[in-house]
């Protein structure tokens, strides 16, 4: 008997070329012979797009038996490139080489003519993407909700040392990712006025009387868990003009008017807002955060109705994230939508709310928590500021029978800001709409407690919960990593891809000489693939078996990539006054993307490049330092850089970073941590121990405590010697060309008021620098701390973060996926 494989599920070596040149021909319309990389490889892409439409559909199919979903609302999801991260959860990465290579093609090329989707900033974009890999992989039932951007963030160049921007056109040669789903499309209402008034029972009723409508249209992208048939989506909305409602409004024959309303309409999603920790209260942020949230509402309440299940089951049947106050607007949506378009009494569709939405903080910087203006969200939302006063009004009451005559307290947790100009606080619209509130790490959960979120705390202490952030397994070291994969799989099996836990085994092999005989090969393997890369951009020659020290993150001055500056500086300062010093040669790599507007980031990035290109050029310490900028640091280079990495630089200010991920990334990938007692640091360290961490600088309560005394930085200038010198070689415009102005406001900013206190740290960071390089000699014991440190990281893998918000705050359970048709 013949059995012949279907062209679009099949998998032997065979089918997999015949599906590939099928597809060049009737979907990018090429022959071979005309046919260029990318096209190549949008012919492989839908190639593995086929083979995981079976799972996603069933997997959707599956959903509609009224199980509980939880739904992801993040006004970011890098979830960076798909089509590697697709091989290897379907488990055909070695198939696809094969058929690949065999129709004369390199598959690593193909792989590089992706453009990854940017639609994040970084750590909170990020965190979603990994959330949503473990979600699948759990097998629990999940969307992500966010937006469409049509140009991501922005690709960084470096001229003459200074960032610029590039618009990110990702998907200008189209994305064979996503589905649209234009039937699915849903009407989203901005500005005019609302309605008070009767319904035909009698019933007090109130309407929203828009003078816009904008139409969200769904675009769908499979997320399919490592190894098992779940896949979930994420859906994406994309902003669209309504003709009929164009034609309305403007005189039916006014086509200019009704072509602006579209343009109007579809800049709605553009573009993404390119900042992280700031925010800059602009209008079509505002409207971009409602837009995708109601959206989401609505595409719930259709997917429950379509059940014939009743609204009043809605938190039973979806637990709703929120990532940041980004979707908080959620609360008073979810409120409007029962209430005014369902007619549910407020007291329910409030229990409704309150049970469906939970709340995650990622940040203790007073500068990032959103507030808008009263007069911007009441033009824009006007129902929805009544909803929020109506809310508001509810929540002082019980706010006055707790604590009567506590102005104070009635004015800081009030929804609305009246100290000034009145504002809507998201962060306190999202605790008081949410049944659970957390912190991403121990540190920043307790100090949330004590700082921003205090009075919510005191007043409702069972709504919090922390729940320590993580990161997949499968991209940060199955995919990017894949030499230390094979070893590790060789030694302990593969379970520990689900089960990171399982890394443990590795300890007793730390002990094994040949053992981290491999290890370190493969490091060095590794770093080679790095330097070569760094030759290849930048024409910058590294040597491999220096110690790459590595900071790769966004630039803000709470991440001191400064502070790791003047150790560079003193690190070189020390070089040129004994030439002869016996020191460990190193490679200092800074990557990462600054704000457009934030003018002190962007100046620590050129101060970056402009030490680079002195140190690299100074015959005098050739060999023994060289120092790198990588530019367009996104989730493809993390891959190449984190596995690449001996040292992984972690030095916040303590009590500035909420978690961090990178920290976790580069650890898994067995490269040890100089760090403070920030974010997620206090955990790794706790895991790894304390002899394998290198540890420097204040702690949050001596951060506070120095605050409190009064911190004098210029005093720490004084008194210390060779920081002094260091400062005042960047001042002499030894590295800007003679230029004594260029980094004054930087130097003028440390020496005055340094809020991130990087002198404080300095002599600390520097001793600790020291012990490293010590440490690094001793290659046998750095390699055995490597190797404990990789075994020890079982508890920062996404999977047990997922497996604690559904146990904690969801209430979910896995949903197993058969393949049923
Ligand atoms: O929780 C993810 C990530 C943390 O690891 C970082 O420490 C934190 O800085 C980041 N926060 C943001 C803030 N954006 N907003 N709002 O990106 O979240």
């Amino acid at each position: 008997q013949i059995r012949v494989e279907d062209d679009r599920t099949g998998l032997s070596i065979t089918t997999l070329r015949s599906a590939l040149a099928d597809n060049l021909f009737y979907i990018q319309g090429k022959f071979p012979g005309t046919a260029t990389k990318n096209d190549y490889y949008m012919a492989l892409a839908y190639t593995v797009r086929d083979r995981l439409l079976q799972r996603w559909l069933n997997t959707t199919q599956t959903y509609r038996k009224n199980v509980k979903v939880v739904c992801y609302l993040s006004a970011e999801f890098l979830i960076g490139p798909q089509l590697v991260n697709n091989l290897i959860n379907l488990g055909i990465y070695a198939k696809i080489r094969q058929a690949v290579e065999e129709s004369g093609l390199s598959l690593q090329e193909l792989i590089e003519q992706e453009e990854e989707p940017g639609l994040g900033n970084g750590g909170l974009g990020r965190l979603a993407a990994c959330y949503l890999d473990s979600l699948s992989t759990l097998e629990i039932p999940a969307i992500g909700y966010g937006i469409r951007y049509e140009f991501g963030i922005f690709d960084q160049e470096i001229r003459d040392g200074w960032q610029v921007e590039i618009t990110d056109k990702w998907l200008q040669y189209g994305n064979p990712w996503e589905i649209a789903r234009p039937e699915e499309y849903v009407e989203v209402k901005f500005g005019g006025r609302s309605e008070h008034y009767y319904d035909e029972k009698g019933n007090y009723r109130v309407r929203w009387i828009p003078d816009r409508v904008v139409k969200g249209v769904p675009y769908d992208t499979p997320i399919l868990g490592y190894q098992v048939n779940t896949a979930n989506t994420l859906r994406l909305w994309k902003a669209e003009a309504i003709e009929s409602f164009d034609f309305q409004a403007f005189n039916i024959g006014d086509y200019y008017g009704a072509v602006d309303a579209k343009i109007v309409s579809e800049n709605l999603t553009k573009i993404l807002y390119p900042n992280d920790e700031v925010i800059q209260g602009k209008e079509l942020r505002l409207q971009q955060q409602y837009f995708f949230v109601s959206c989401a509402l609505q595409d719930m309440i259709r997917l429950l109705l379509s059940t014939e299940v009743s609204l009043e089951t809605f938190h039973q049947q979806f637990a709703v994230q929120l990532n940041d106050t980004h979707p908080a607007i959620g609360v008073a949506e979810l409120m409007r939508l029962l209430v005014d378009e369902h007619r549910i009494d407020w007291d329910k569709a409030w229990h409704i709310t309150q049970n469906t939405f939970a709340f995650t903080n990622h940040t203790l910087l007073p500068e990032a928590l959103e507030k808008w203006p009263i007069e911007l969200f009441g033009r824009l939302l006007p129902r929805h500021l009544e909803i929020i006063y109506e809310i508001n009004q509810r929540f002082l009451d019980r706010v006055r029978m707790k604590y009567p005559r506590d102005l104070g307290k009635l004015s800081r947790l009030s929804l609305i800001d009246e100290s000034g100009e009145r504002y809507v606080r998201m962060a306190n619209l999202a605790c008081v709409g949410s049944h659970a509130i957390n912190g991403v790490a121990e540190l920043h959960t307790e100090l949330l407690k004590k700082t921003v979120l205090k009075d919510f705390y005191e007043f409702f202490p069972e709504k919090f919960a922390n729940v320590t952030n993580g990161v997949t397994p499968r991209r940060w070291m199955v995919l990017s990593n894949p030499r230390l994969t094979r070893l590790i799989t060789e030694k302990i099996g593969d379970r520990w891809i689900t089960h990171l836990d399982d890394l443990r085994k590795l300890e007793t092999l730390a002990d094994d000489a040949s053992f981290r005989q491999q290890w370190r090969q493969i490091k060095q393997e590794t770093k080679g693939d790095l330097a070569a890369y760094i030759r290849k951009k930048l024409d910058i020659i590294v040597d491999p078996k220096s110690l790459f020290d590595i900071q790769v993150k966004r630039i803000h001055e709470y991440k001191r990539q400064h502070l790791n500056v003047l150790h560079v500086i003193t690190f070189y300062n020390r070089l040129k006054h004994d030439r002869d010093l016996d020191i460990t040669p190193r490679t200092f790599i800074f990557g990462g993307k600054a704000a457009p507007g934030y003018f002190m980031a962007k100046l620590i990035i050129k101060l970056i490049v402009s030490v680079a290109n002195i140190v690299n050029n100074d015959p005098d310490v050739r060999d023994r330092m060289k120092v790198v900028f990588i530019p367009d640091f996104n989730v493809t280079l993390g891959q190449r850089i984190y596995p690449a990495a001996d040292l992984s630089e972690q030095i916040s200010t303590a009590g500035k970073e909420a978690s961090g991920t990178g920290n976790m990334k580069f650890a898994l990938n067995g490269a040890l941590t100089i760090g403070t007692l920030d974010g997620a640091n206090v955990e790794i360290r706790e895991e790894v121990g304390a002899e394998n961490f290198f540890l420097f600088g204040l702690t949050t309560e001596e951060v506070y405590g120095l605050k409190a005394r009064g911190y004098r930085p210029f005093d720490y200038y004084n008194q210390n010697a060779e920081l002094k010198a260091v400062i005042d070689l960047i001042s002499s415009g030894f590295f800007s060309h003679g230029d004594v102005d260029l980094f004054k406001p930087l130097i003028d900013n440390l020496l005055y008021r340094d809020d991130y206190m990087l002198l404080a740290d300095y002599q600390s960071y520097i001793d600790t620098q020291e012990k490293v390089s010590q440490a690094y000699r001793d290659r046998e014991n750095w390699t055995r701390m490597s190797i404990l440190n990789v075994a020890r990281m079982g508890k920062f893998s996404s999977d047990r973060s997922i497996r604690e918000y559904a146990q904690k705050i969801w209430k979910v359970e896995p949903v197993p996926v058969e393949l049923l048709q």
